[in-house]
């Protein structure tokens, strides 16, 4: 059977990048594969963050994922915390990691440019997502853009761990969507569209209303061509408004394209509003139904029981195979 695991970091409110990239794909993945779908809250306190606001949040990913239609029934969903697993393999995957590798991981990078303090966890993180990986045996992790890396030392990390012990670990394969793994700001198509990003402007989150959803894809940045054309080199803000056009409707870009020829942009932007409202205000209805629900705890209890089941198993042989004592 093949297994996947992936999850969306509690790390700020949800926007529509991380549905294109992530949450849309997962829904059509417990169809053709035995999923885990965690909230990576052990990954979010890489960078501060406000108690309150981590306790909202990681309630936040699970409700979308039951809002945007994961069925708990076919998915494992659970809180990454909730299963301590995590935290021991990824002490011994830190020891199978060497300092170099790390060094050249580019979104730590990325992530600690211009800030006074990083934490050495920022640093050591890709190996808790390796442990993350291997503790499920996944046979596919789907990766957006700036996680392909991340997934290649994956691979590393497990090879190296099975030649160097005993064969535990499934070499994952990356699942590479093509459309929606790097929707990028609205205010600027150069940076990838953030949770973290301050300007409220450069996204559109999962729970505005439609007013501010009309507002912020009228604003959105476009060219002076007035074509809506998909060509990522010369118009890199008309294609990711194609591009989110096409994860929101789930035409092609080539129907989108023919759709809008020879038209200015102000319809298609007109329209593309419609499109996203149409498919999240459902998703926000029933976000809002089961946030706060016995329902969603008694779902995530029972994920972590059934995580904690197939990771503790894995834990087991790859401690033995280092020579812990394990009884
Ligand atoms: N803009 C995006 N376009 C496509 N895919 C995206 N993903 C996130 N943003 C986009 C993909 O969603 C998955 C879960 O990501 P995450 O939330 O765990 O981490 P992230 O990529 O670091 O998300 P953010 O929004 O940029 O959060 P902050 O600002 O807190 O770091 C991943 O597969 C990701 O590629």
């Amino acid at each position: 059977m093949k297994r996947v695991l992936s999850g969306i970091k509690p790390s700020g409110e949800l926007n529509i990048g991380g549905f294109g990239g992530a949450l849309n794909q997962f829904v059509s993945m417990q169809h053709d594969y035995e999923c885990f779908y965690f909230i990576p809250d052990l990954h979010a306190v890489t960078v501060p963050q406000d108690p309150k606001e981590l306790f909202q949040r990681s309630k936040d990913i699970a409700a979308f994922y039951i809002a945007a239609g994961i069925d708990p029934n076919k998915a494992t969903l659970f809180i990454q915390s909730h299963v301590p697993a995590h935290v021991e393999l990824g002490w011994l995957m830190e020891t199978q990691a060497y300092f170099g590798e790390m060094n050249r991981m580019t979104q730590f990078k990325e992530k600690s440019n211009g800030r006074d303090t990083v934490s050495s966890a920022l640093f050591t993180y890709p190996a808790l997502m390796a442990a993350d990986i291997l503790l499920y045996q996944a046979t596919h992790v789907p990766v957006g853009d700036d996680q392909k890396q991340h997934l290649e030392l994956t691979r590393d990390l497990a090879e190296r761990f099975n030649s160097r012990y005993e064969v535990i670990f499934t070499v994952p394969e990356p699942i590479i969507q093509t459309i929606g793994s790097r929707i990028m700001g609205l205010d600027d198509p150069s940076k990838k569209m953030s949770k973290s990003n301050p300007n409220i402007s450069s996204y559109v989150l999962m729970l505005d209303k439609p007013e501010d959803i009309r507002k912020k894809i009228s604003r959105a940045v476009t060219d002076s061509e007035m074509t809506v054309r998909y060509d990522w080199d010369n118009k890199p803000a008309v294609s990711n408004l194609i591009e989110i056009y096409s994860v929101f409707s789930g035409e092609t870009i080539e129907q989108i394209e023919s759709q809008y020829a020879g038209q200015g942009y102000g319809g298609f932007k007109k329209n593309l509003a419609e499109v996203i409202i149409e498919k999240l205000i459902p998703i926000q209805q029933r976000y809002y139904e089961i946030v706060d629900s016995d329902e969603l705890t008694l779902i995530l209890k029972n994920g972590a029981a059934k995580a904690a089941e197939v990771a503790s198993e894995t834990l087991v042989k790859a401690k033995k195979a280092m020579g812990f004592v394990t009884f």
